[in-house]
């Protein structure tokens, strides 16, 4: 599967610990949009759609959450619990966000900015999609 995992270079000392995104260096693409999920808990699963053309960097910022990739051949978790660590999702990947820690946020980086057209939220017209691919 096409998918990323980054970990990202920490700044730290005794004040604390930073971490720096910026696109085209550390991001895989150039950021139009940042959005982040918070007050979420264990018994909701999010996403549960592809996209078209947009690419995002997912990075649990506090707590923990699993993220549910498939390519439509294969299907796999990714545990996000780190705040130094980005999940690369390309373009034509279903996802599913569960198992969130209460507390948790979720930041996203994206490529582009929000479009409902570039969603795919039917997983048989996604297996569709990817076959003709
Ligand atoms: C994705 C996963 C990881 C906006 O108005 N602007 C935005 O930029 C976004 C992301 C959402 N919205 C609206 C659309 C819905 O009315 O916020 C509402 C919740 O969005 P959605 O149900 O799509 O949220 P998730 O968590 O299921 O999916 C989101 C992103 O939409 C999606 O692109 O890949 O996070």
């Amino acid at each position: 599967m096409n998918y990323k995992l980054l970990n990202f270079k920490v700044h730290g000392d005794e004040r604390g610990s930073l971490v720096s995104l910026e696109s085209n260096k550390n991001i895989p693409f150039d950021i139009k949009r940042i959005y982040y999920m918070y007050d979420t808990s264990p018994e909701w699963v999010r996403g549960k759609h592809a996209h078209k053309k947009l690419e995002q960097v997912l990075i649990a910022i506090d707590g923990a959450c699993t993220i549910v990739l498939d390519d439509g051949k294969t299907r796999q978790e990714i545990l996000l619990n780190r705040p130094d660590a980005g999940l690369y999702v390309p373009v034509y990947m279903w996802r599913e966000m569960k198992n969130f820690s209460y507390g948790c946020k979720l930041m996203v980086l994206a490529s582009d900015l929000y479009d409902e057209k570039d969603y795919i939220r039917s997983y048989d017209e996604f297996l569709k999609e990817v076959a003709n691919a």
